[in-house]
């Protein structure tokens, strides 16, 4: 580190030079993130509280009480606007207060073990080596759904939770949420529905008309849902949403701490020091946009997927791994390897996920008609390149 300081200007221009080839979003060019630009409006208030810190919430009684009717009103959304939860860093934190709970909440347990489907996320990989869970993980029907029967044999005494996905991270697939928590609930076991992609789709594609399936607090046996304002929410990072149904589950996970400038407090997010600001933002961007606001992006995200779906039925080489639910879309193919067709794509400067199995893309409101013309250009000569 330098004596003596150097003038800002100085070092924007370096962060600017220094930063000249990363992606963005307005290249149009970032096609398999689940992460958008984040909203103007979110962005301007997430700024403007900045420095409010929910780790003491003694000294934003304001911003904690915006915290807790942000949760209400993703809440509102999931058929359950009791709900108490946290806006938390991500998917990642949200999942392992989910895992947490369920395992602390059963006494009667000595080897504590998760069931979740081959297709749920690694943060759930990461609460088993966190957490001490033994992990079983559930094969897939041909529709990559949660093979039910199967699950139903994976149950033991050892069975503290059973995960289910709303909105898959490979295909955006929602698993057979219905009977789960059927079987959640005659097992009487906690039952986590990951959405964190799907749960700020799912509820406003049913609104515009397609056939969506039932996957939230509506189903009695879903103990917590997993929901992110920073993939489908367009908040900026950090945000994550999780989301209880009961108010006594936080018992759970939480400590006291009792040494804070605003007064005794007790925490059951795994971060101490936390973001206000995305709070904020959430609060502030869903009361904005309304229901009617995020109709209209999910309506841009839905066509265009199908779009694009369309399209790639025409390609020689390629297929849709399966026809889409939500805004995600995966190419399989049976001529050439995944990978290659990845990194001469990614030569062409087209950033897209890069299963073993298939390429992801997911159409996120960056996106516009243009770039997923320009792709489908590159992706042909890419396959022709590949065949000679
Ligand atoms: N649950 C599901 C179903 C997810 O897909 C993800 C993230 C998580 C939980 C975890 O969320 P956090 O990353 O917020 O902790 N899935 C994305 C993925 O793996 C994350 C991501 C986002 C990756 C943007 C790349 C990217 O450019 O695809």
């Amino acid at each position: 580190m330098e004596e003596e300081g150097i003038p800002s200007e100085r070092i924007m221009k370096e962060l600017e030079e220094r930063t000249r080839y990363d992606y963005t979003y307005d290249s149009g060019r970032i096609l398999g993130s689940m992460i958008s630009k984040p909203h103007k409006f979110a962005v301007e208030v997430y700024n403007k509280y900045l420095e409010r810190n929910l780790g003491d919430p003694g000294l934003c009684p304001g911003v904690t009480e915006l915290e807790k009717e942000a949760i209400m009103l993703i809440g509102s959304l999931l058929h359950h606007p009791n709900a108490t939860g946290n806006i938390v860093t991500g998917g990642t934190e949200a999942n392992l207060m989910a895992m947490a709970i369920a395992r602390n909440m059963r006494n009667d347990v000595s080897k504590p073990s998760i069931v979740m489907p081959k297709s749920a996320h690694v943060s759930f990989d990461k609460a088993s080596c966190l957490l001490r869970l033994r992990k079983v993980k559930v094969g897939l029907d041909n529709r990559f759904k949660m093979n039910v029967t199967e699950l139903r044999k994976s149950i033991t005494k050892d069975t503290v939770a059973i995960i289910a996905v709303a909105g898959t991270t490979a295909l955006g697939v929602v698993d057979p949420i219905e009977e789960i928590s059927e079987v959640a609930e005659e097992n009487n076991i906690y039952l986590h529905v990951d959405a964190a992609f799907g749960g700020f789709m799912l509820p406003f594609l049913n609104e515009i008309g397609y056939e969506t399936p039932r996957f939230d607090f509506s189903l009695r046996g879903v103990s917590s849902i997993t929901t992110d304002p920073h993939k489908m929410g367009f908040c900026p990072i950090p945000s994550g949403g999780i989301l209880f149904r009961k108010k006594n589950y936080t018992k759970y996970n939480s400590v006291k701490v009792p040494y804070l400038a605003g007064g005794i407090t007790t925490q059951g997010t795994i971060v101490g020091t936390r973001s206000g600001a995305s709070a904020c933002a959430v609060w502030a961007l869903l009361r904005h946009l309304g229901r009617k606001g995020f109709r209209d992006i999910v309506k841009h995200c839905m066509s265009l997927t199908d779009y694009l779906a369309e399209k790639i039925k025409y390609l020689e080489g390629v297929e849709l791994t399966i026809p889409p639910t939500l805004n995600i879309i995966g190419i399989r193919s049976k001529e050439h390897d995944i990978r290659s067709i990845w990194k001469k794509l990614r030569e062409k400067r087209w950033a897209v996920g890069g299963l073993k199995e298939s390429l992801r893309i997911v159409v996120l409101p960056h996106i516009q008609r243009e770039h997923i013309d320009a792709f489908l250009g590159d992706l042909q000569s890419v396959l022709r390149e590949l065949r000679t």
